[in-house]
């Protein structure tokens, strides 16, 4: 990919692609097509030297408009969110088949050389996940298929239709299932985040509010494992130009218990907190870690920001924008419905 290649990152407006678009700003290239359907002033990173569009790619016309140009395309844009979203929005999940199914015609159309999907460790067969004891997931075992319902799904269908559009119709397509991401400049609140800025935010509120108590979704010995945002866009890059050619893991073999997440989080802020575990909230799959062994043939690489540190800048992270929405800072912090955003 050169330099000044047009590049298109569906979903710039979200955690993930915003940090690509960041990434790529980075280094240099100079030709960038940020897409979201989100109005600007809910995104989470938005820098004035790059095209930014806010436009529905649900339909079609407006993946055309987008794809016209792009030499290289990122797929990040989707309905989703931590287990509190997709748990209760099956059907708004599955509609983002719409959004890829649009975009990879588009590609097509106007001849993209290559094409990044985004998806996820909710491919997984539910059966393999069943224990509390971290399995490590291989690439083949989410077949035979039981994914997470509605969302995992409509990710194992997209995975599909971009190996079909490089089997029959030459496009060139790379996957990655992403393992739990989070970091700076993610969801922190409002339904839609993960338990690692879930468990930060709710260890912050008690400690400003000096209010000892947390809430626990679950038992708290459900396992994860959280991968960091950069390792997360220097995956993408990394199997987006490679050659290979099947769904592949992108996460961090690092496996904790949602309570090992908790005492970190603790750690950073240094309290103590009584801990109070709601059975019923929605809990997902017992167990989940990433078994790295194909991305480590491939790549000799694999995703190494050990939680500690990652947790603690995203705890910062957060605190300054809990903070900062204390203070009811207007023009940097914005509530918009379930989201809140900043700009850069
Ligand atoms: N979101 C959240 N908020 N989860 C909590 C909380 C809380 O306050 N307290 C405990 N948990 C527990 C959940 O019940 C779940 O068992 C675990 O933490 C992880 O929840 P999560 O971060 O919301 O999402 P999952 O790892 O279960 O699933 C996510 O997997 C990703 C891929 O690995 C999905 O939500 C997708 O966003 C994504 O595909």
């Amino acid at each position: 990919m050169g330099i000044n290649d047009k590049i298109l990152v569906a979903g710039a407006g979200g955690f993930i692609g915003g940090a690509l678009i960041s990434l790529l700003r980075k280094q240099g290239y100079r030709d960038l097509r940020a897409v979201d359907s989100k109005p600007f002033d809910e995104w989470y990173q938005r820098f004035e030297d790059v095209e930014n569009l806010s436009l529905d790619l649900n339909l079609k016309e407006n993946c055309e408009t987008v794809a016209k140009g792009a030499v290289e395309i990122y797929n990040l844009a989707a309905n989703m969110g931590g287990m509190g979203f997709i748990e209760h929005n099956k059907a708004l999940c599955m509609l983002s088949v719409l959004i890829n199914t649009h975009l990879l015609q588009a590609a097509l159309k106007y001849g993209a050389k290559r094409f990044f999907y985004a998806s996820s460790a909710c491919v997984y067969n539910g059966d393999k996940q069943k224990t509390f004891e971290a399995p490590s997931l291989k690439e083949e075992d989410a077949y035979p298929a039981l994914a997470e319902d509605g969302y995992g799904w409509e990710k194992l269908f997209s995975e599909r239709m971009c190996r079909h559009f490089m089997e029959d119709f030459g496009l060139t397509t790379r996957v990655a299932r992403f393992h739990n991401v989070y970091g700076p400049w993610g969801t922190w609140f409002g339904g839609r985040e993960k338990a690692p800025a879930a468990i930060c935010r709710k260890v912050i509120e008690a400690k400003v509010l000096g209010r000892h108590e947390i809430e626990i979704w679950g038992s708290g010995v459900q396992t994860r494992s959280f991968m960091f945002i950069d390792d997360c866009t220097d995956g993408i890059q990394r199997i987006s130009n490679s050659d290979i050619l099947e769904p592949i893991n992108l996460g961090s073999s690092e496996a904790v218990t949602i309570n090992q997440l908790v005492d970190i989080a603790e750690e950073i802020a240094g309290i103590k907190l009584k801990r109070n575990y709601d059975l019923s909230a929605p809990k997902g799959v017992n167990g989940r870690n990433s078994d790295n062994a194909l991305i480590q043939k491939y790549l000799h690489w694999e995703p190494s920001t050990p939680l500690r540190v990652g947790l603690e800048k995203t705890y910062r992270w957060i605190y300054d924008q809990y903070m900062a929405r204390e203070r009811g800072e207007a023009g940097v912090v914005r509530e918009a419905g379930n989201s809140w955003s900043a700009s850069s």
